[in-house]
């Protein structure tokens, strides 16, 4: 018989909705010792909440976040709200003695989020951030690859993060749907929304940089804010592009903008080591392109490798080889990978303090995008 983890989920949005379906889904699929509960979902609205619950299978509702994180039949809190209540969502589960689960970027900036570490790592709960992508096969089985050396020295690591949802000029900014174009609701615009998954993947694949020099655009400089209903300067960037140096010698080309007709979330990587090539495309997202130097000459080319097969990482738990999973199965492998760290006592990657490293970058980035000079990554 599995053990309950109660989860109290906030926010019932786009990931509210993404995290609920890994919860009840990751039982059919993995063996664990700790299984989730859906024990209470928090969201203002009770009705939309009710209707949530019923939906979804949560036991009960709350109208206020703070009784949720205090309330005595939760033993995780899950934070899906949007980025500018993260921290203080996070700090107070943490007074509370709850894991925490939350979505990214972590925080509005570095120095919030060291608040957060600090909370977690002085309650001692376990805490993680859904930095999913890493946890889609193909992306888990380049680490490998990497790990395992075969890429050799590494020269080049390029990512793009390329959407085109917000040209339209008269689309408004804040409330409910469009928090992303209020930068006091998601405290910066693609850098931590699109770009801060690309940095989290690279930090993790390529390990640390140490400077960054970047450039932003804010394209459409003024849009009606919701609240007040009067056109407001927009302050959030819509399109980043940055260079920096990784720790291990290698140049980093990064792209993200919303404002790529044509790409609604075009997320590729592309790392390139003396030995070895990797190649990988959202859109695509079963597939990773390898090109290994090590092939016979006249044979030697870009493969496609379909990463559906049994010694695949994850691919065990779900269907026949050859049959592919999506979007939706990252996040039920984040919740597994949660649950299984949680029985051991081990941290479940990222953590807090890893995802504190994405937000360094994110904060040197901008800081040089304003000073228009190189910038070092965590003051280092
Ligand atoms: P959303 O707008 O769809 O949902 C946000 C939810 O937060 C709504 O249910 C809203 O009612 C709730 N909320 C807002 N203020 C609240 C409050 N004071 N108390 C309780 N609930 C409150 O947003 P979405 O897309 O779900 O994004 C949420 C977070 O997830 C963001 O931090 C975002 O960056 C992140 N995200 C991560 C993704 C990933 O790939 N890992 C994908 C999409 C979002
Ligand atoms: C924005 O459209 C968004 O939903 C981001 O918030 C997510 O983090 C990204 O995974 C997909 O795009």
């Amino acid at each position: 018989m599995a053990k309950p983890l109660r989860i109290g989920m906030i926010g019932y949005g786009f990931m509210g909705r993404a995290h609920s379906n890994g919860y009840n889904r990751v039982k059919d699929f993995f063996d664990l010792e700790y299984l989730p509960v859906l024990q209470a979902v928090a969201a203002r609205d009770a009705e939309k909440a009710q209707a949530f619950a019923d939906r979804w299978g949560y036991q009960r509702v709350e109208t206020d976040w703070r009784k949720l994180v205090a309330a005595d039949d939760i033993d995780a809190i899950d934070i899906c709200t949007p980025n500018n209540l993260h921290a203080e969502i996070a700090i107070e589960a943490a007074k509370h003695g709850k894991a925490i689960l939350c979505e990214k970027p972590l925080s509005m900036d570095t120095a919030e989020g060291e608040r957060m570490c600090a909370a977690v790592e002085a309650a001692g709960v376990p805490n993680t951030v859904w930095y999913n992508y890493r946890r889609i096969p193909a992306v888990t089985f380049a680490k490998h690859l990497i790990d395992s050396g075969r890429l050799g020295r590494v020269f080049h690591y390029r990512a793009n993060f390329l959407q085109d949802w917000t040209i339209n000029a008269d689309l408004p900014q804040g409330g409910a749907a469009l928090w992303r174009l209020d930068a006091k609701a998601a405290g910066s615009g693609v850098t931590g929304d699109l770009l801060a998954h690309c940095i989290d993947t690279a930090l993790w694949l390529n390990g640390s940089m140490t400077d960054v020099t970047a450039m932003t655009e804010t394209f459409v400089k003024e849009r009606v804010h919701q609240a007040t209903g009067k056109k407001e300067p927009v302050e959030i960037d819509d399109a980043c592009s940055f260079l920096c140096h990784f720790k291990n010698g290698s140049l980093g080309l990064f792209e993200s903008t919303r404002y790529a007709r044509g790409h609604k979330a075009l997320y590729t990587f592309e790392i390139n080591g003396e030995n070895m090539s990797l190649k990988w495309d959202l859109h695509d997202l079963h597939r990773l392109e390898i090109f290994d130097y090590s092939d016979e000459g006249p044979e030697r080319g870009w493969k496609s490798v379909h990463v559906t097969d049994g010694d695949h990482p994850y691919m065990a738990n779900w269907w026949v080889p050859g049959l592919a999973i999506g979007y939706e199965h990252s996040f039920v492998h984040q919740v597994a990978d949660f649950l299984a760290a949680y029985a051991k006592g081990e941290p479940c990657h990222p953590t807090f303090r890893d995802a504190l490293e994405t937000q360094q970058v994110c904060d040197a980035v901008l800081a040089s995008a304003k000073s228009h000079q190189w910038v070092p990554v965590g003051g280092s």
